[in-house]
């Protein structure tokens, strides 16, 4: 196989994008059957197994090492009363507790999978800074350091939040390695780049700190923004019969989902989805929606989002870099006859 799934997928994207560009039949031209994309399962929860891996370059060396827990020590230094210098027993033997909240990489394209959501144990950052003797007068950031040698800093209000959490479990599982073991931070609503793996210090800043993406002119502020794709049917997929189910996953980031919309004529129109409930206030909600195909033929199929405080995802196409891409997922609906087999 030349291309593995990963590329078919981000193929289509960048297809979809050209399409919107383009016009309504542009997709079929440049990307269409050759770059026929299978449906993919909805889920609320991503298995481990299953779950995107981003490292930056330097990490294959760490990556490669293992870590030796009883020799593993967090650091928490800097503007704090009292520096402290946990074990992995000291981390265990603290109060933790379980969040769902999903992880997505700002380098996800429209309808990219670069995204997963888990259920993650772990303490609370709040707490273990509270112990520390933050100084809130000083404290503007808080920088995380990774032994890959990443870091990234949120701010210090942002490090106060209730959900900021330092996790240790994946889905019940230790946290596998390639996603941080043994601790790494999980900040809902915020981009990947924030959520550190592999910390091995914790430092209360006074000032503003730049991070390693942020050195390369990524975002500091990092907010995720309003997404939401179709999962299933797939892209150019010729679908029978009378009905049709459409389903995917939209994301928040820092809000919840108020509105999913799906409009079968390139975006002139827009019908309201179904929303299941969300596992947390955290999580992407699963959208589902009932098509009655009107004729045969190949429908330019459109999904968009809007948050609970009305923000409505963003139809222009903008790359990821620097703070995330936007744009409208859009596919292919081939409708290939509409009648049952049974008639
Ligand atoms: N230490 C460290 N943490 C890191 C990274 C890294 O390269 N090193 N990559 C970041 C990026 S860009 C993303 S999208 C998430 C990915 O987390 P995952 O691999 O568990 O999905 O980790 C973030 N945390
Ligand atoms: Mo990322």
């Amino acid at each position: 196989m030349p291309f593995s799934r990963r590329t078919i997928l981000k193929a289509a994207g960048w297809g979809a994008l050209a399409g919107m560009t383009g016009g309504c039949d542009d997709i079929g031209g440049i990307f269409g059957r050759m770059f026929a994309v299978p449906p993919r399962e909805t889920t609320y929860f991503t298995p481990n197994g299953k779950f995107y891996v981003v490292n930056y370059a330097d990490s294959a060396v760490s990556m490669s090492r293992e870590i030796n827990i009883e020799q593993w020590k967090l650091h928490v230094k800097g503007q704090v009363k009292t520096p402290l210098s946990l074990g992995w027993r000291d981390i265990l033997n603290r109060d933790s507790y379980n969040q769902i909240s999903t992880l997505m990489c700002i380098d996800t394209l429209p309808g990219g999978d670069s995204m997963g959501n888990a259920t993650w144990r772990g303490i609370s950052l709040k707490k273990l800074l509270q112990e520390a003797g933050a100084d809130d007068e000083t404290a503007r950031d808080v920088i995380f350091r990774g032994i890959d040698g990443y870091d990234d800093s949120i701010p210090f209000k942002r490090a106060m939040q209730d959900d900021a959490m330092l996790a240790f479990l994946m889905n019940g599982e230790k946290l596998p390695k390639e996603h941080g073991f043994p601790i790494r931070l999980i900040v809902p609503g915020l981009y990947g780049i924030k959520n550190v793996k592999w910390i091995v210090e914790i430092e209360v800043y006074p000032g503003d700190h730049l991070g390693y993406w942020q050195r390369k002119g990524w975002t500091d502020d990092a907010t995720i923004k309003v997404f939401s794709r179709i999962d299933s049917p797939g892209h150019y997929q010729t679908l029978r019969g009378p009905e049709q189910k459409f389903r995917g996953i939209a994301f928040g980031g820092p809000n919840s989902i108020g509105k999913v919309e799906i409009s079968f004529d390139a975006g002139r129109s827009w019908n309201d989805c179904q929303i299941e409930p969300p596992m947390s206030p955290y999580s992407w909600v699963i959208w589902n929606y009932s098509w009655k195909p009107p004729k045969q033929g190949k429908f330019q199929t459109v999904v968009r989002a809007t948050d609970t405080k009305g923000r409505l995802q963003i139809a222009e196409i903008v790359r990821p870099q620097p703070d995330g891409a936007s744009g409208l997922h859009t596919i292919v609906a081939e409708v290939g006859t509409i009648e049952n087999k049974s008639g």
